[in-house]
């Protein structure tokens, strides 16, 4: 069967973690309290939903239910002011040369993420086109670990999870790609990923030799 590769979105293709980070941040701070940035690496890959949840546990605060719904849509206007200002100089380094090889090799490229915004931050970068599926946070009901995105992203790429790559930048991404069979690859620390297949700190790191292993086992 065909291989594929799945790509995380934000760590992954953009670095919007640091702009997650100010929204999530500002909300903290309006609501009287603060988190640092190594409780922000809590929040990589983790859903909106279960972010704030986290982070008012930080606090210390509970919401009613249509307050933390108010908060959450003012956190994402924040944050979407700082995506609308993104252009393709936010792709990562070493990003565009593997999707170029993949591209040309036919080789099927999906993004899977947990991002309800990933379709505007790809249209952004300019990379809305080129990826033959995106699944996204409104394709799914369940957050990473649960492998939910990876698995629809395999059905509509046509082929098996085991035939599938996925590179990641979250723990929970890491969990969710190996629950669902397929090769995990981290990108980010090796002590922090360290469930994945392999690690790597960025994409200008990986040789193209390196994915033609990968598609050929
Ligand atoms: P949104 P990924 C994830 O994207 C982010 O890592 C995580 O920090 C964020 O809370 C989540 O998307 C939801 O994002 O608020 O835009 O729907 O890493 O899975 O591409
Ligand atoms: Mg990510």
């Amino acid at each position: 069967m065909q291989k594929a590769i799945i790509f995380d979105l934000d760590g992954v293709i953009v670095d919007t973690a640091k702009f997650h980070f100010l929204a999530w941040r500002k909300l903290a701070n309006d609501l009287g309290f603060d988190f640092t940035k190594e409780q922000n690496e809590q929040l990589k890959g983790v859903s909106r939903v279960e972010s704030l949840k986290k982070i008012l546990n930080w606090g210390n605060m509970e919401l009613s239910e249509e307050e933390f719904n108010r908060q959450m849509g003012l956190k994402n206007e924040n944050y979407l002011s700082y995506v609308n200002k993104m252009d393709k100089s936010e792709i990562l380094p070493g990003v565009p040369g593997v999707l170029d090889y993949l591209i040309e090799h036919d080789i099927p490229i999906a993004v899977g993420s947990a991002s309800k915004n990933a379709r505007t931050i790809l249209k952004k970068i300019d990379l809305h086109d080129k990826f033959n599926v995106i699944v996204d946070g409104n394709d799914v009901t369940k957050a990473k670990p649960n492998p939910e995105v990876f698995l629809i992203a395999a059905e509509k790429l046509k082929t098996s999870p085991e035939n599938c790559v996925v590179f990641e930048d979250s723990v929970a991404g890491i969990q969710a790609a190996n629950i669902a069979e397929m090769t995990s690859i981290g990108i980010g620390e090796k002590n922090v990923l360290n469930e994945a297949d392999h690690v790597f700190a960025d994409f200008t790191e990986i040789d193209i030799d390196f994915i033609e292993k990968l598609l050929r086992k």
